[in-house]
């Protein structure tokens, strides 16, 4: 087949037949419609047109390959056939939305031009706080939010605000080393960069540039599974000696499952996560909220449609549209298959549970021979009301002590590590590390890898300074002796549930009779 002209292209441009251009190449998505994860009107936004741009960031560059039929692979796109006429056409439809800019937008717009000067970052927060107002909504909101109403998500970082220090004194802190294991290799900090999707949403390098940062500061990095990039960009971007861990969700399909796996042993990943706590993803509508997308024609915008939309998925958001081929019927049986698919394949890679959240399956963690186990509630996106790890920490190393375990087993969390002395109040409960996913995300979106270095920077420091102040000059000082964790399960004060608030109609005392 010849190039598709664009006269061509613009032909198809409804759900009876949809034409789209990606990437310079033209594909017929008709048949596809009704099956694609995030749903039908957001395609048929672009029917006829390039969407490119809305494509890149929430499909990794594989993803036609993988999915869409050849035969509906139609070809290359002419360049030369778009004519003057439709150059201007497109500009003019480009201004006009430049015009019809939201009031929201144009101050975005103005913020990305005030953008504070990095050094002016004082903290993770700083950067979170940036990223609020110069991401683009959907992103923002994709990132940001949590299950339900939030609670979780808040709690975790709350949470370690009832773990105090009980630091010693009087020992020479001069020289403070923050160099650890994990997994048997030598990190730079006790943290690593957990997996966190879509990262093209903030910037269009994606994930590579959480690669290069990690390098830079000797730690290391967790490749999700649903990455902007593809998983062998990532590997590409690291360099000779650079550790890598891999994040996976389970395939309902276990040979597509499997060849992910020895795919990621062959290029030299040495920790396989396999995500437990997602059977299906949460709710977060804060995401679907900014991600909804009206029905493309006003004709479709009829009684009828509307009444139909109570049965159609109309947008979930970004994540729940790339999530459906997670298998929900994963159970403790598969563990010795992936160890069988692992050993079999003759590149060790050491196995780990991430999102494990009670001690029970701690314990059955170290039964069933696993390397370790990150404890975790998804960053508070996933159940409501999940405990925040740092609580489940507490009251797994205790088990683990009592019953002498502790060295059976490397126990992680993740969730909410906002400052060095969360990081440090982790290692004194016994964690060997701890994952630290949104507040790279947010620097990522707003400065790029400088702003990633300069995060890492700023944990750095922060945890020299309190290594000092709380009397340890090295990872291996910290123990459970340093930390208060009398009230670490108390959820007295857990934050607002803000909906109910704002929904509540108080009562009234009967009013008093006046003519
Ligand atoms: O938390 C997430 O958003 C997440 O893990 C995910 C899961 C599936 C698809 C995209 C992201």
């Amino acid at each position: 087949m010849g190039k598709i002209t664009n006269d061509e292209l613009k032909k198809h441009n409804s759900k009876e037949s949809c034409w789209v251009k990606i990437h310079g190449k033209v594909y017929d998505v008709t048949e596809f419609l009704p099956e694609h994860p995030g749903g039908q009107n957001i395609i048929l936004k672009y029917s006829g047109k390039d969407a490119t741009e809305e494509f890149d960031p929430i499909h990794p560059p594989d993803t036609l390959d993988k999915y869409l039929a050849p035969k509906f692979h139609l070809g290359e796109f002419d360049e030369s056939s778009v004519s003057a006429a439709d150059r201007q056409a497109e500009a003019d439809a480009a201004a006009e939305a430049a015009a019809n800019v939201s009031p929201e937008e144009l101050e975005r717009l103005e913020n990305l031009k005030a953008i504070p000067r990095l050094e002016e970052c004082y903290n993770l927060f700083d950067f979170e706080h940036i990223a609020s107002k110069v991401m683009k909504n959907a992103a923002w909101a994709y990132y940001s939010s949590g299950a339900d109403d939030e609670i979780t998500l808040r709690e975790n970082h709350a949470a370690f605000h009832r773990v105090w220090f009980r630091p010693r004194i009087l020992i020479d802190v001069a020289k403070i080393d923050l160099s650890t294991s994990m997994f048997g290799t030598k990190v730079q900090m006790p943290f690593y960069v957990t997996a966190t999707a879509l990262g093209k949403l903030g910037h269009p390098e994606g994930e590579v540039n959480l690669t290069k940062a990690s390098h830079t500061n000797g730690v290391i990095q967790m490749i999700p599974t649903l990455a902007s990039c593809s998983f062998d960009e990532i590997v590409d971007a690291a360099q000779p000696g650079q550790t890598q861990w891999f994040q996976l969700y389970v395939n309902s399909d276990r040979e597509v499952t499997r060849k992910i796996v020895c795919h990621a042993a062959d290029r030299g990943v040495k920790v396989l996560c396999i995500t437990v706590d997602a059977p299906q993803l949460g709710r977060r509508e804060k995401d679907m909220r900014s991600k909804y997308v009206p029905p493309a024609t006003d004709d479709d915008d009829t009684g009828a449609t509307v009444q139909k939309g109570a049965e159609v998925d109309h947008s979930q958001g970004s994540a729940r549209a790339i999530s459906t081929f997670i298998d929900p019927a994963l159970s403790w049986k598969d563990i010795p298959w992936f160890q069988k698919v692992i050993k079999d394949h003759g590149k060790p890679m050491k196995l780990v549970l991430k999102g494990v959240q009670r001690v029970e399956d701690v314990l059955l963690a170290i039964k069933y021979g696993l390397d370790g186990v990150i404890l975790s509630n998804h960053g508070g996106r996933q159940l409501e009301f999940a405990r925040p790890a740092i609580e489940v920490l507490a009251e797994t190393m205790e088990v683990l002590d009592r019953n002498n375990l502790r060295n059976r087993i490397e126990v992680y969390i993740d969730g909410g590590i906002r400052r060095g002395t969360d990081i440090i109040k982790a290692l004194c409960l016994g964690a060997k590390g701890v994952g630290i996913g949104r507040p790279f995300l947010y620097a990522m979106s707003c400065y790029g890898v400088d702003g990633v270095n300069h995060a890492m920077n700023l944990i750095r420091d922060e945890l020299e300074m309190n290594m000092r102040l709380i009397g340890a000059n090295k990872i291996e000082d910290l123990d459970r002796s340093m930390v208060d964790v009398r009230s670490v399960d108390q959820h007295s004060n857990v934050p607002s549930d803000h909906l109910t608030s704002i929904v509540y109609e108080g009562l009234n005392p009967p009013p008093f009779r006046r003519s």
